[in-house]
């Protein structure tokens, strides 16, 4: 199976229903929602609402009726980035290969937008089809766990406070688990629920997603160091001058390369249950260890 392709046909059909559901550039006040459109098409991977079209497929589902939460699950990704380049935060100025959201609008415009992308993400996914297992408030509740204080958020706060301390290996994963495995173990879970998938199937997706979270992050890491801004699209080499709570910091480059190998292990053994269904799943799994940017 070609990952690399299948994964770029999902991009497209993402990308034309993001294009759907967000307003026009022209729509007033008409630089909130050109910073709007500029943030979420500035040529971010997808990677989280392919996994969430993916796990509906493997569950059996349709596509069309996991696209609701694939967008949804891109809107707060993109508001979190937006928000997190902001000079009180990680003070970006490169994020997907352009000038970050505050740098184009300025820092009002880029919370406001960040704000607007969150809210706008529960607008979508409350016209998600509800299924014979799942009801729409189950999928809200979902994503607002995963979106709230004690994930995603959780884990930014718990990021900040860290910088230029001495972290242990397990303050580190708490702040990965929140950053980066809550929102793509989400986009597993809302997936297989679109699917009305079984509770032992979601639970069998949202730990494939949780392991490879933290997997992608120490890739992440890795990449920081290794690759150049031009090839990120994002500022390279800022985590070491940030003092960042990496895990190259906490345990060198040779053993976080590892870690990743175990991490990526333990979530493809977690699809076991899902048998060949699961395949394309596998397949990101492998790709996202290799991935070079
Ligand atoms: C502001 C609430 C709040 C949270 C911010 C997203 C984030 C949390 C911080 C950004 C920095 C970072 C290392 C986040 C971890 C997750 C991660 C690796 C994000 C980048 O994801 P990609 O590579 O990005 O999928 P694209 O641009 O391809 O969508």
């Amino acid at each position: 199976m070609n990952v690399k392709s299948r994964l770029a046909t999902l991009h497209k059909k993402v990308d034309s229903a993001l294009d759907r559901w967000l307003p026009s550039a022209g729509t007033k006040p008409k630089t909130l929602h050109s910073a709007m459109r500029y943030s979420v098409f500035a040529g971010g991977k997808r990677l989280r609402p392919a996994m969430c079209l993916a796990a509906a497929e493997a569950c059996g589902g349709r596509l069309s009726a996991a696209m609701p939460s694939a967008c949804a699950i891109e809107c707060i990704h993109t508001y979190s980035l937006v928000h997190d380049d902001l000079p009180c935060m990680d003070d970006d100025d490169l994020r997907r290969g352009r000038p970050t959201t505050h740098k184009v609008f300025g820092e009002g415009v880029a919370v406001l937008t960040g704000d607007a992308l969150l809210t706008m993400a529960f607008e979508i996914l409350s016209r998600t089809e509800p299924t014979e297992r799942y009801e729409v408030k189950d999928f809200l509740k979902e994503l607002a766990i995963s979106a709230g204080s004690l994930q995603l958020i959780g884990g930014q706060v718990a990021d900040l406070e860290a910088e230029n301390q001495k972290v242990t290996p397990s303050a580190l994963e708490f702040i990965h688990l929140g950053k980066t495995a809550a929102m793509i173990s989400l986009s597993l879970r809302l997936g297989a629920m679109s699917a009305n998938a079984r509770p032992a199937d979601c639970r069998a997706l949202a730990k494939f997603g949780t392991h490879l979270g933290l997997a992608f992050q120490i890739i992440d890491d890795i990449l920081d160091i290794m690759q150049t801004s031009e090839r990120l699209g994002k500022s390279a080499g800022k985590d070491v001058a940030a003092g960042k709570a990496t895990y190259p910091a906490v345990f060198g480059l040779e053993k976080s390369r590892s870690e990743a190998v175990r991490y990526t292990k333990i979530a493809l053994q977690a699809l076991k249950p899902l048998g060949g269904k699961a395949d394309f799943l596998r397949g990101i799994g492998d790709y996202l260890l290799e991935r070079e940017f």
